[in-house]
């Protein structure tokens, strides 16, 4: 057993003034780090406790998140001890600090929240974990040292099912690869099972007017914060994704016998044609439950008449969606003088919710 001398020279906890102590430390112990001290002034009674024994200031230590040593005094003549809780240590670079006090013994925490740092926002607790420290990361924050992000509002979720809507930076494709990337999170739809919302430019009810020739009018939806890639990889991850899409219709046909005229492209520039559930050729939700305003027509809009209708339905497919582009057409000519051809478009939010098994 070597003996070093030690000084804590100022305790900085916000509660403690400057104190004036030292060490000769000898034992080692699993988490406190012994000195004997020996005195060269001895603290005023404002920055110090008194407590029963060394387990007591001990105790108070450890409920102090920024203690990570203590020092304590002599028994007193009512059998209590001084107890002085530092938020430095000898063994951390501050030799500088440490001073001779008499009938003092230092402890200092091994404080592995000083060797290792836990990223952003998130807190070091100092003794937990065979490692001795636990990075508590903010909602969302994973890894060891929270250096990571949730893979989507489900995960962050299902980490912790106390957070709250709100804002979050997630990383579908996990550590390295994609870049992670922020977006809102409804932690109470779909039964509170955290929904990855994703925002775009289009969400608003559009017009259409003035294009006639199939697909001619063009929208690209770009998406808040994220390119499709990284959208793609929040489906992977993800049981279910979805995309309200709705079509309203005045003189404006989705489809022209077999022409199809109106149609949306999947996340990887396919043209599609369905405008409900998962999947479709040339065909709206109408048409699976026979309720078509024309009972030969595949989509209500197609009976092009001048009576406003409209299509629409809930896109479901995790391998077409997000919805990257929206083609109408139809919109242009009258088809007779006293009838015009519009259209608006609405898209919803790219919505993907519980956690895929890979
Ligand atoms: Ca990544
Ligand atoms: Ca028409």
């Amino acid at each position: 057993m070597s003996n070093i001398e030690l000084v804590m020279l100022s305790s900085r906890l916000s509660r403690m003034a400057p104190s004036r102590e030292l060490a000769i430390c000898g034992v080692t112990a699993f988490v406190f780090i012994v000195c004997s001290l020996l005195a060269v002034g001895i603290p005023t009674d404002a920055e110090r406790e008194k407590v029963p024994n060394e387990g007591s200031c001990r105790v108070k230590c450890y409920m102090e998140p920024d203690c990570v040593s203590i020092n304590v005094g002599p028994l007193d003549s009512r059998g209590e001890i001084t107890c002085e809780l530092n938020d430095a240590t000898w063994e951390n670079g501050h030799e500088s600090d440490m001073k001779e006090l008499v009938n003092y013994t230092y402890l200092g925490i091994e404080n592995h929240c000083h060797s290792h740092s836990c990223i952003g926002s998130s807190t070091c607790q100092v003794g937990f974990t065979s490692k001795g420290f636990r990075c508590k990361c903010r909602p969302g924050g994973v890894g060891d040292f929270c250096e990571g992000a949730a893979t989507s509002c489900s995960e962050i979720k299902s980490l912790d099912n106390s957070a709250r809507d709100g804002d979050y930076v997630i990383d579908p494709d996990g550590e390295g690869g994609l870049q992670m990337f922020r977006v809102s999170c409804d932690m109470t739809d779909k039964n509170g099972v955290g929904v990855t919302v994703i925002s775009h430019n289009s969400e608003n009810r559009t017009l259409v007017d003035g294009y006639e020739k199939s697909g001619s009018y063009k929208r690209d939806i770009k998406y808040m914060r994220a390119n499709l890639t990284q959208l793609t990889e929040l489906t992977k991850v993800s049981l279910h994704c979805e995309q309200s899409i709705k079509y309203e219709c005045y003189n404006s046909r989705l489809h022209n016998g077999n022409t199809t005229v109106g149609w949306w492209m999947s996340r990887d520039d396919t043209k599609m044609t369905y405008w409900d559930g998962a999947s479709g050729i040339n065909q709206c939700a109408c048409a699976v439950n026979g309720s078509c305003a024309r009972s030969d027509r595949r989509c209500n809009c197609d009976k092009d008449d001048s009576e406003w209708r409209f299509d629409s339905g809930l896109l479901t497919n995790k391998i077409h969606l997000p919805v990257k582009q929206l083609r109408f057409g139809d919109t242009g000519v009258a088809r007779n003088a006293t009838s015009n051809e519009t259209g608006y478009h609405t898209l919803g939010k790219f919505r993907c919710y519980g956690i895929a098994q890979l």
